[in-house]
């Protein structure tokens, strides 16, 4: 159905070759693709009335899974200019043709919407054992608008949809609720819920399940608390019909038999992500005091390897066999799961240097539903404005009572934390005085916890990650360091940036499965279309992968180009101006800064590889050649092309 819209020969071959590739069975009249489930499941909470969708080949062969089909979705339903958190917007959960399968970490799920944090397109990468539930129902994803007149939740049993009464769950932090629905519904359900910031609207609010992972960093719990919707509980037992079951059996034991013999592994199963601050700290990239430097006095006191003796257990996503969580009690004696990025940015970004406090503050935000990179950006944001005599507040850098109580003002919306509680760009309008040149943000995101004033490379990542200032679609500071080009402007850079979000923003958001083994442990890329065709019957190459990645790109570009009309500019992928304006002031990088000039050329090289022009939106020609031609036609109602 939408083979017409190809406009190139090229695109037309491989379109149909990846068509004539997918494999179904015929059930009922019914074409049941291999690999994936081929339905998509409808709830309207207003009408209480659902539908399920065949989840095309087409769709399937142009948009994969995950994030893929999220914007394909809300490119093709909502109406621009829809307000986040009206009951028209949509809210996707979206799995992918590998999640769930017994393949390393592959219990992830997109979650999706248009964001009030942002206004433009937002998701989040969640693993959960609400994934491989999902899946088990039968669907790949789940799609639900309107609003429910009471606070609900769904109940999701294979076939089965229940809405329940959540009057009981509601005002219960997201910890309790998952209990309460485990006992409910039992222990290997899967569960994501909201807490008390999701449901009073908090811009900063994400979904939380299992006490310690959360999706969704740009407002998407705030999105389901629009709703009325307090969780959604699946509870599946179907299988899903793959195309070469024995294949898939032994690829998956090979691959799990081959991730414990990996270099790192030791390493990384007794720090995992929380190596990343002493890095960080050694290459003046630790954000510390609202990303004013890139050094922390206290960096030793929340450390991984301070973290490592106090750990008390490991937790993880489904399906992984190189969990990362590790969960240390904090200073009020109760559990909480560390990350690095949780701990710098409730950490050295606000001047806090005790891991037990820093913890403390994080399982709040997870009970909360509060995301801590937000939370921790827009606290430094406030101490900052504290500091500078901006706002009437008694909150100090470091202050660890103050930060707490911040916290749940935020959540609660009392005070100043109800103009917090938008994040850092509409707070700063709010609040006047110069604050915009403090508020970090890219597009309304907060940045998460690299400090940018010695790498252009790693701000051009924030600068155009597709969803505002977040490292998960390109992470190259590594890189950019290890080969010693921090500071250096150069148009491979540019390359690089492309290459990560082909892999990460597009390949792994796509098929649905955590990154962390290939970027972690060095796990081969090409495992992935290995497991694709076991699962699916699809060769496909890893070029073809990418290729797929960089029409989602261009597709969730033309989707923010929508949103913004008027207002879209290359400025919007420009990192925040503090890094540009104040050098450091600290550590061996003391009077870095970057150049506007030197970033705006490498943008120019980013636009240039990825077929965008000067303002940063796709051609006519690159979107004919992705086989976005009816997205061209209709994205021109709005803003004139380059041809
Ligand atoms: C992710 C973002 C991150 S990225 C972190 S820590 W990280 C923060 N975690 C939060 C948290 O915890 N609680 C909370 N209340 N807010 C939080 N906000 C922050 O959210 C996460 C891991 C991590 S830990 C990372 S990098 C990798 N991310 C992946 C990704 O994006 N895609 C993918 N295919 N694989 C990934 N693997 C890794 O997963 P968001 P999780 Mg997260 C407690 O959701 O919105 O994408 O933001 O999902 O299950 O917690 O796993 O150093
Ligand atoms: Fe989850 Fe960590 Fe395993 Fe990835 S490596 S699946 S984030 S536990």
């Amino acid at each position: 159905m939408f083979l017409h819209f190809f406009s190139t020969r090229e695109d037309e071959l491989l379109i149909v070759k990846i068509l004539s590739g997918m494999k179904y069975d015929l059930i009922n009249g019914v074409r049941i693709m291999k690999g994936w489930n081929g339905r998509l499941l409808r709830i309207d909470l207003t009408s209480e009335k659902s539908s399920v969708q065949e989840y095309s080949h087409d769709l399937a062969s142009r948009f994969m899974g995950g994030r893929g089909l999220a914007v394909k979705i809300l490119w093709d339903e909502l109406k621009p200019g829809t307000d986040p958190l009206s009951p028209d917007n949509l809210l996707i959960f979206s799995a992918g043709p590998i999640t769930s399968f017994s393949l390393p970490s592959s219990g992830k799920m997109v979650v999706a919407s248009k964001s009030p944090l942002t206004g433009g397109y937002g998701d989040g990468n969640i693993g959960t054992m609400a994934s491989v539930n999902l899946r088990k129902c039968g669907i790949d994803g789940l799609l639900v608008k309107g609003k429910a007149r009471n606070p609900v939740y769904l109940y999701l049993e294979d076939d089965k949809i229940v809405f329940k009464p959540a009057k009981d769950l509601w005002g219960l932090d997201s910890f309790k609720t998952e209990m309460e629905l485990k006992k409910a519904h039992g222990s290997s359900s899967g569960v994501l819920s909201i807490g008390p910031a999701g449901e009073n609207l908090v811009a900063l609010s994400t979904v939380v399940s299992q006490n310690g992972r959360a999706g969704g960093r740009p407002g998407l719990g705030a999105v389901m608390g629009s709703k009325n919707l307090k969780a959604v509980v699946f509870h599946g037992s179907k299988e899903i019909t793959v195309d070469d079951e024995e294949k898939l059996k032994s690829l998956g034991k090979e691959a799990y038999e081959s991730i414990p013999k990996r270099a790192n592994y030791k390493f990384w199963k007794r720090q995992g992500t929380m190596a990343t601050v002493e890095w960080c700290q050694a290459h003046s990239t630790l954000p510390t005091r609202n990303f004013r430097e890139g050094v922390f006095d206290e960096a030793d006191g929340i450390s991984g390897t301070t973290m490592e003796k106090i750990v008390t257990k490991q937790r993880g996503c489904p399906n992984c066999n190189m969990i990362c969580g590790n969960v240390v009690e904090d200073s009020d004696g109760m559990e909480s799961e560390l990350d690095y990025e949780n701990v710098t940015m409730l950490g050295s970004n606000i001047g806090l240097g005790d891991l037990r406090k820093v913890a403390t503050l994080n399982r709040i935000c997870d009970e909360q539903g509060l995301d801590t990179i937000g939370a921790g950006n827009t606290i430094g944001f406030a101490m900052e404005c504290a500091e500078k005599g901006i706002i009437d507040l008694d909150l100090d850098w470091g202050d660890f009572e103050g930060a707490k109580n911040l916290l749940m003002n935020i959540a609660y919306k009392r005070g100043i934390g109800a103009t917090l509680a938008e994040g850092v760009r509409k707070a700063s309008e709010t609040i006047g005085g110069g604050s915009s040149k403090w508020a970090i943000h890219v597009k309304g995101l907060e940045c998460s916890a690299y400090d940018c004033h010695v790498v252009p490379g790693m701000a051009l990542s924030f600068g155009t990650s597709p969803i505002g200032a977040h490292h998960k679609d390109a992470w190259i500071i590594s890189w950019e360091i290890s080969t010693g080009k921090a500071g250096e402007y150069g148009s491979e850079k540019a390359d690089k940036v492309l290459e990560f979000q082909r892999i990460r923003g597009g390949m792994f958001e796509e098929l649905v499965v955590c990154r962390f083994p290939w970027i972690e442990l060095g796990f081969e890329l090409d495992w992935y279309p290995r497991f694709f065709e076991a699962a699916t019957g699809v060769k496909m190459s890893l070029e073809e992968m990418f290729t797929l990645g960089d029409r989602v790109y261009a597709l969730i570009r033309a989707f923010w180009v929508r949103e913004y009309g008027g207002n879209w500019s290359r400025q919007m992928d420009y990192p925040p101006t503090r890094w540009f304006d104040e050098p450091l002031t600290k550590g061996p990088s003391k009077g870095a800064k970057l150049d506007k000039d030197k970033y705006d050329n490498l943008l120019q090289a980013y636009y240039d590889k990825r077929g965008w022009d000067s303002r940063g939106i796709p051609t006519k020609t690159t979107m004919l050649r992705l086989g976005l031609g009816e997205e061209a036609r209709q994205l021109e109602k709005y803003v004139k092309l380059t041809p």
